[in-house]
């Protein structure tokens, strides 16, 4: 009779899950021990970066990982990468260790309660019934967190249980991808060949539903001026193509008066829409015809105005090409680079940006955690193929170093560069031991402002003021903290030695970090000033 943990290896395997992230405790060992041959396990030191690694690997890859957390530590030390996964539609397949069934009454020593914890933010939280039930479900769960919109389970395992006598499970196949409903797209359509002048929002599900190519043939089908989602977690649409006219603000009023001028939007594959400063209006002027396209129930229950149709977005863009009028292309202007930001000392975000844009291969995957200086990302970085861009999903910073470790591992022939704030990269610093005994090259640029120039933005935009504690962090080597983990790092002080240190970085073989001097950020939130008339919080 084969057991419990033997069945879960053929399970894993079948699946696809051959890869295990995780940080391990006694009650995973059972599990653990004599792991297959076929299978590569990556520790991370902590759970957050064990988990944020997997969500990483699941977004290179398209497909659910998997990862092994320890008891309650899991739930605590890795929620905020469940979180990243729930709201990034990241499938994952998450296990813990449980104490032994025969002594859970009593509230042994690491008993856990991490399904109940987790519970708002995965798709399937579960501890199996009866011991021989945990390959099934494991099965299931995989199969539910590929399931449109993507997202985590979280499954709990009784240590005892793995050593339970259990019959083999075949794994199944399951098609899931949902037409969206044919006579409400035909309403869009109808409505967009009576447009004067309609616009598109890309959303980062067109990435989640290969949807990249199809929303690019209907912006140029229909001669629609193309916006991105605010605060993008992934970009969808080439940066340089001439119908794309940048990011979406993210607060009410001044995203509604971005749209103003046009007299329909459809939003592909976003929320409407993703605020983060309240600044109240419209959702669109009352001039402008709303629809959402969305592979989310969730978010077409959420959005604030419009018709929204829920289903598949490569189909969707598909069906609107096909039912809709060509319309002559205006006269546009063609991209043009923005002009080189002038070399100050400290150095600007912008300079940085623009060289890193120059030296970085134009096939690199950017994995980003730098709060105050997103903005000057998206003006000076240009990639134009899809799956290229990452950024955390709903602000829980912790993010962007294990996933780049993650993304690096699943894309071994594409470079993978992070840029992260010094504060950011504190959140799941431990991923850089990862990346150097795993060898992921990754490239870490370090913007190093000396602060959380991001809240002292938020502070003078709201009105708070700066007489908040707690903004300032002097005094942190990371070039040396990367040292320490066994990583190649360099200092940079002045904008003359970044190009060199940067080629540098790329030509190494292994991953390498560059600590970068930079400036501390402006007034600006999330690209708006004062004229958005923000909340007044004093
Ligand atoms: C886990 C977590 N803790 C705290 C915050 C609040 N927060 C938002 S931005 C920020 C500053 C981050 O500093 P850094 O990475 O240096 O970026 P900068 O603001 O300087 O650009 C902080 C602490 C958060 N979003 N997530």
């Amino acid at each position: 009779m084969t057991t419990v943990r033997e069945v879960t290896y053929q399970v894993l395997r079948e699946l696809g899950m051959t890869v295990i992230f995780g940080n391990p405790g006694s009650t995973e060992l059972p599990f653990l021990r004599d792991m297959p041959a076929d299978f590569n396990y990556v520790l991370g030191l902590h759970e957050r970066s064990a988990a944020g690694m997997a969500v990483g690997y699941a977004l290179g890859t398209g497909r659910a990982a998997f990862a092994n957390l320890h008891s309650i530590a899991s739930s605590g030390n890795g929620l905020s990468s469940l979180v990243d996964a729930w709201h990034g539609h990241v499938p994952l397949v998450v296990t813990t260790g449980q104490q032994d069934r025969r002594q859970r009454l009593a509230e042994a020593f690491l008993s856990s309660q991490a399904v109940e914890t987790v519970k708002p933010y995965v798709k399937w939280a579960h501890e199996p019934i009866r011991a021989e039930d945990v390959p099934a479900v494991i099965a299931r769960g995989f199969y539910l967190a590929m399931q449109p919109p993507m997202g985590p389970v979280f499954l709990s395992i009784p240590m005892d249980d793995w050593t339970q006598p259990c019959s083999p499970v075949s794994v199944r196949r399951i098609s899931s991808p949902a037409s969206p409903d044919t006579a409400a797209l035909a309403e869009v359509a109808a409505a967009l060949d009576a447009s004067r002048n309609p616009a598109i929002v890309v959303g980062s599900q067109i990435e989640e539903d290969h949807a990249w190519q199809e929303t690019i043939a209907l912006a140029e089908h229909l001669d629609a001026d193309v916006y991105q989602q605010p605060i993008p977690p992934r970009w969808a649409f080439p940066r340089r193509h001439p119908l794309f006219r940048g990011s979406l603000l993210p607060a009410q009023r001044p995203l509604a008066d971005q749209l103003a001028g046009y007299d329909m939007v459809v939003v592909l594959g976003a929320p409407v829409f993703l605020y983060y400063a309240y600044v109240p209006g419209e959702t669109v002027k009352p001039g402008t015809k709303l629809f959402q396209l969305t592979n989310s129930p969730l978010d077409a229950a959420a959005a604030l105005s419009g018709t929204s149709i829920v289903g598949n977005l490569a189909e969707a863009a598909r069906f609107l090409r096909a039912h809709t009028k060509p319309r002559a292309a205006k006269s546009r202007s063609p991209f043009a680079e923005p002009p080189q930001p002038p070399a100050e000392s400290p150095m600007t975000p912008a300079y940085l940006f623009s060289a890193l844009n120059r030296v970085m291969p134009r096939d690199a995957i950017v994995c980003e955690e730098c709060p105050s200086s997103k903005g000057d990302l998206d003006r000076h970085i240009f990639l134009d193929a899809p799956n290229s861009f990452y950024s955390v999903p709903n602000g829980v910073l912790g993010f962007g170093l294990p996933a780049a470790v993650g993304l690096q591992l699943a894309n071994p022939s594409r470079r993978v560069v992070c840029p992260v704030g010094d504060g950011s990269i504190q959140y799941s610093i431990q991923a850089l031991w990862s990346a150097v005994q795993y060898r992921a090259p990754v490239v870490f640029v370090v913007l190093r402002n000396g602060d959380y120039s991001a809240l002292k933005s938020f502070c003078d935009f709201t009105n708070v003021g700066r007489n908040v504690h707690g903004m300032d962090i002097p005094g942190i080597d990371i070039a040396k903290i990367a040292e320490g983990y066994g990583m190649a790092s360099t200092k940079v002080e002045e904008p003359e030695q970044l190009e060199p240190a940067l080629k540098a970085a790329f030509a190494a073989q292994g991953p390498y970090l560059v600590d970068v001097r930079v400036a501390k950020g402006g007034e600006r939130c999330m690209g708006m000033d004062q004229s958005v008339n923000p909340p007044n919080y004093r």
